[in-house]
């Protein structure tokens, strides 16, 4: 994939806005997509947030693989972070969440108040890449819609305190991206999940990515859900082909209408109709 422009503008104020409100912050949920938990870390947040206390969000659990979440939540624990796996729209992560906060915040409390200061609601900044479901995961904490969400990147444009139901507050931010990725897997697994917006993407290169994903990592998947035998099938160009069959995208004169077969695909692949996905592996990373 050719490199990726960003609007650096907009992101480096995104970055001046999390530096500014750090200093009335306790502690930072970091989210990240279970499918691509690695891919979806920033990896200058450390440099931002310095040793603010932090707790790791796997979000949209529901749509990876169960067994490979477990494999990526051992492996955080084991490197020293408090982590939680979420299904923030229809799962019930209040619980889990604040019992983790207040232990990591256990110490700031017994300060303040041998300080003689006044019990008051902790602050929690959630941040993380576009579309990871920052927005949703407040909701599901406030336990009642109070941000909007959507489900393309660039939704939030602001930053806004939530009260959540116990004493906490929630700092909702816009998605941030970061200027460089390492590699070209790192832009492809975050474009595969939808976390950067389509227009700027070679969304061909993405489905094709996906397609040779799903092949060797999930065989199956696709003749389950469309019907065929993609396993016999070497060339994505050729399984294109195939699924614009079955579904019947294809333009006036009979040829395969790629732009649909594409939309249809990513659409399926994000939303888990091709079953559970992770698209890193604990192991590899
Ligand atoms: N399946 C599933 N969908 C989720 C989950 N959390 C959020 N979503 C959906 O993902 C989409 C994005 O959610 P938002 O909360 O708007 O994401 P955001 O991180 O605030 O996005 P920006 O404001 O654009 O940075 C929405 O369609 C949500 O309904 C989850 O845990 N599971
Ligand atoms: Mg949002």
């Amino acid at each position: 994939m050719k490199q990726i422009q960003w609007f650096p503008g907009h992101m480096a104020k995104a970055r001046r806005q999390i530096e500014e409100k750090l200093p009335i912050i306790d502690i930072v949920f970091e989210l990240l997509d279970a499918r691509i938990p690695e891919s979806s870390r920033n990896p200058l947040l450390g440099e931002i947030i310095k040793n603010k206390p932090r707790i790791l969000i796997l979000n949209k659990a529901d749509l990876a693989d169960e067994k490979e979440t477990k494999k990526w939540i051992d492996k955080y624990e084991s490197q020293g972070f408090e982590c939680v796996s979420s299904n923030s729209l229809t799962g019930n992560v209040y619980q889990d969440v604040y019992k983790k906060t207040q232990f990591l915040l256990k110490g700031l409390k017994e300060k303040e108040a041998s300080k003689g200061m006044q019990d008051r609601p902790f602050r929690a900044m959630v941040i993380g890449i576009p579309n990871v479901g920052k927005s949703q995961f407040i909701n599901n904490m406030a336990g009642k819609n109070k941000v909007k969400t959507g489900n393309i990147p660039g939704i939030t444009k602001s930053q806004t305190f939530i009260k959540t139901k116990g004493d906490l507050l929630l700092l909702d931010n816009p998605g941030v991206l970061w200027p460089k990725f390492d590699d070209e897997r790192t832009a492809f697994n975050l474009a595969v999940i939808g976390s950067i917006k389509d227009d700027i993407l070679p969304l061909d290169e993405v489905a094709i990515y996906g397609i040779n994903f799903l092949k060797r990592h999930y065989p199956g998947r696709m003749d389950e859900r469309y019907g065929s035998q993609f396993s016999e099938m070497e060339n994505p160009i050729r399984i294109m082909d195939e699924i614009g069959e079955r579904r019947g995208c294809k333009l006036s004169g009979g040829l395969i209408d790629y732009d649909r077969v594409i939309t249809l695909f990513l659409y399926d692949l994000r939303n888990s109709k091709l079953g559970r996905i992770t698209f890193e592996n604990a192991e590899d990373v």
